[in-house]
């Protein structure tokens, strides 16, 4: 409450409120001091607090904004295209549209004339060009060092750096160190995690500094973007100048027996089941269904592997049986085992691949029947039930639009149109459903509504990566006459340009970032390393040549999170520095330091050497399967994923070797070496996401 005095107060303030017209404010300025003397001294510690915090408030808001100003926090893409447009690299605003580009000889006639105008307009610039790799200074490090610019692959080898063991197949010598510590090491878990239980998400400058000193090596190369600042990328490519320098080397040789070695490990230990735990000799079961051995039965015929072929034929006729209480999810079920049989029938013509393909594809069809015909995830293939994941009713919008491929062609064979009915129908709803944003999917869909849920983040990694490689090669499957589907792929692709490309700050690599609701984060998960080799299927088949030229750039991105790894393997999930132009172009946040031994940057090399004949791929690739081979492998047999790529004293292996590392990792190794393109030649096929080729109909389809 009031004291009497303040209340003496209050009606002195009135009377000086009648004489203000004549004082000019010198009055009114007294009358405030003689206000201020005459609060109490409580009321003016308050105010003085009031101040002081008003103060401090406008202190941190002044730095935030100066944050803001320099690039630190997270900006909104409004914020980037103001950057861009500072750059010159404004979107060309719709009037001044280019013309849509000449036909291409070749192939772009088979793009309906029609079609071509309306989706030929490539409106979203690309960035530019990152620099050409500079030249080293020429004085740098002592010359003892510099000499060791001659290294050679032999040489690395033998320069005391960890290999797995000793081979036991009387392949070649290997040394005996075990560099992993300890025999069983905990495998870790995946890092799928949901955007706000990540953290952090935009680096601090201490995330891209440099955490331990050079290696002699590693100054002696001087091939990298930037001396300083990669040197292990720096490192990775002095192995690449050794290999330019290598004596000739049957690449492809090599990467049939990197598969031996690994069927070697799967025979013996885990025949018949999923996956192999190459560490612990023994297997893992997901779906009991032989996973590995469908997975690689075509990889097995594309290396000549006959014998290894015959075997496993025998056991698809004589052990496997869909006649199984089990729950499979369709996505995986679809691209690995349908995928597997369908390609295996073309490649060899053998029925029995057919027969069972067909047994396979009629069991996952209950996972269709849905109150929205957006099929659920899990389907069990003994009971002919379906039921989406036990937390949600929603599917992963990825998984629902990537088994068109498989499902149309088994329609197409078995002349039974309700596989292709199904698949038809989701890829119907979901080109009409509302919420893309310029072309970009969320990554779920609800089975029961039919419709986007959980809107706001975009990615083209994880849950939404093979929607858009399979727009494409959906409408390459059928000859390029279903142009909706290439209408939502150039869509999409300007919806990435618009709203995902970004350049790193050291080296202005060129990645695809994330967006979630407005803002951009500045990751990338090694799934997206497939864009560089779709984008490039495209422009092959006659869509925009920026296209080809956003692969190149992510092609070199892709590389680079191997080199710059300390492994030369790249890790799940990179982080890409856009704030500090002398720090990595690349962090890794401690969860996502595995290597699954995935194909994606191997399956793009693949088509950017088959479409260019740059070499540079091939060696590209050629050390990445060095690294696969120097950090992976098991000597008792086969190759397992690793829990860490900064750590090559300490990789920790998570022994498992995914049915991909030899469906499409080695797969797509084994093309990139070979020299012969007709062998599965890209105008005739089209390889689903799991590698599996598939035949491009043929006009009378
Ligand atoms: C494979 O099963 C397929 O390539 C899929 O599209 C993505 N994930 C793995 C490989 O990384």
């Amino acid at each position: 409450m009031f004291s009497p005095q303040r209340k003496d107060f209050v009606s002195l303030t009135l009377g000086d409120q009648y004489s203000r017209g004549y004082t000019n404010g010198k009055h009114r300025r007294q009358s405030c001091w003689r206000k201020w003397k005459q609060l109490s001294r409580l009321q003016r510690s308050l105010i003085l607090l009031l101040l002081a915090f008003l103060f401090i408030c406008g202190i941190l808001s002044f730095s935030s904004l100066t944050e803001q100003w320099r690039g630190l926090s997270d900006r909104s893409v409004k914020e980037d295209w103001v950057e861009m447009d500072n750059r010159g690299l404004r979107p060309i605003p719709p009037g001044l549209l280019p013309k849509p580009p000449a036909a291409v000889p070749g192939v772009i006639q088979d793009i309906p004339s029609e079609v071509l105008p309306k989706l030929h307009r490539p409106s979203v610039p690309l960035l530019p060009k990152p620099p050409a790799m500079r030249k080293p200074p020429s004085k740098r490090g002592p010359p003892t060092l510099q000499k060791r610019l001659n290294v050679t692959v032999s040489h690395l080898k033998d320069r005391g750096d960890p290999v797995v063991g000793k081979e036991a197949d009387g392949g070649t010598e290997a040394k005996t160190v075990i560099s992993w510590r300890g025999a069983m090491i905990e495998a870790e878990k995946g890092t799928e995690l949901q955007p706000s239980a990540r953290g952090k998400e935009v680096g601090t400058q201490a995330d891209f500094d440099e955490p331990t000193p050079l290696r002699p090596e590693s100054r002696s190369c001087g091939l990298s973007l930037n001396d300083k600042n990669h040197r292990h990328s720096c490192r990775f490519n002095a192995c690449l100048m050794a290999v330019v320098s290598e004596k000739p080397v049957d690449r492809a040789e090599a990467v049939r027996e990197a598969f031996r070695h690994a069927w070697k490990g799967y025979k013996a230990f885990a025949w018949g089941h999923d996956e192999l735990k190459p560490i612990s000799k023994t297997h893992s079961e997901w779906f009991g269904l032989g996973l590995t051995m469908i997975d690689a039965l075509d990889t097995m015929w594309i290396l000549g592997m006959k014998d290894e072929f015959e075997e496993a034929r025998k056991w698809v006729q004589t052990e496997l049986s869909f006649s199984k209480n089990v729950d499979v999810n369709l996505f995986e079920s679809t691209i690995r085992i349908l995928g597997g049989l369908l390609s295996t029938h073309h490649l060899t013509g053998d029925t029995m691949f057919l027969d069972k393909a067909n047994e396979i594809g009629s069991r996952l069809m209950p996972a269709f029947k849905t109150p929205s015909k957006i099929p659920f995830s899990d389907v069990n293939i003994g009971k002919g039930t379906a039921h989406p994941p036990r937390w949600t009713t929603d599917s992963t919008v990825a998984e629902v639009t990537s088994i068109q491929l498989e499902f149309r062609e088994l329609s197409r064979l078995t002349g039974d149109p309700q596989y292709k009915e199904a698949v038809e129908e989701v890829t119907k709803q979901v080109h009409n459903l509302e919420g893309k944003h310029d072309g970009l999917v969320p990554m779920f869909i609800n089975t029961n509504s039919g419709k986007f849920t959980r809107r706001g983040a975009f990615t083209l990694g994880a849950r939404a990566d093979s929607y858009y490689e399979y727009l494409l090669k959906q409408w390459l499957q059928g000859g390029k006459k279903e142009t909706e589907l290439l209408e939502d792929y150039l869509q999409a692709i300007e919806g990435v340009k618009k709203n995902l490309l970004k350049q790193t700050s050291p080296s202005k690599l060129t990645f695809v970032g994330e967006l979630s609701n407005g803002r951009l984060n500045p990751k990338m998960d090694h799934l997206v390393c497939f864009l560089p080799g779709t984008l490039a299927l495209g422009a092959h088949n006659g869509l925009p040549d920026d296209h080809m030229d956003l692969a190149r750039q992510l092609m070199e991105t892709c590389y680079q999170m191997y080199a710059q790894m300390e492994t030369g393997l790249s890790p799940e999930i990179a982080h890409f520095n856009l704030q500090y132009p002398s720090g990595r172009d690349i962090d890794v946040k401690p969860a996502d330091r595995h290597n699954l031994l995935r194909p994606e940057t191997v399956e793009s090399l693949f088509y950017m050497y088959r479409f260019t004949k740059d070499e540079k791929y091939r060696d590209w690739g050629w050390l990445i399967l060095q690294s696969f081979n120097k950090y992976t492998r098991v000597p008792s047999g086969g190759y397992t994923s690793i829990g860490n790529v900064r750590d090559p004293d300490n990789p920790v292996p998570r022994d498992k070797m995914e049915s991909f590392f030899l469906g499409e990792t080695l797969k797509y190794l084994f093309l990139l070496f070979s020299n012969d393109p007709e062998l599965i030649s890209l105008d005739k096929y089209v390889f689903n996401t799991e590698a599996h080729p598939l035949p491009i109909w043929p006009s009378t389809s």
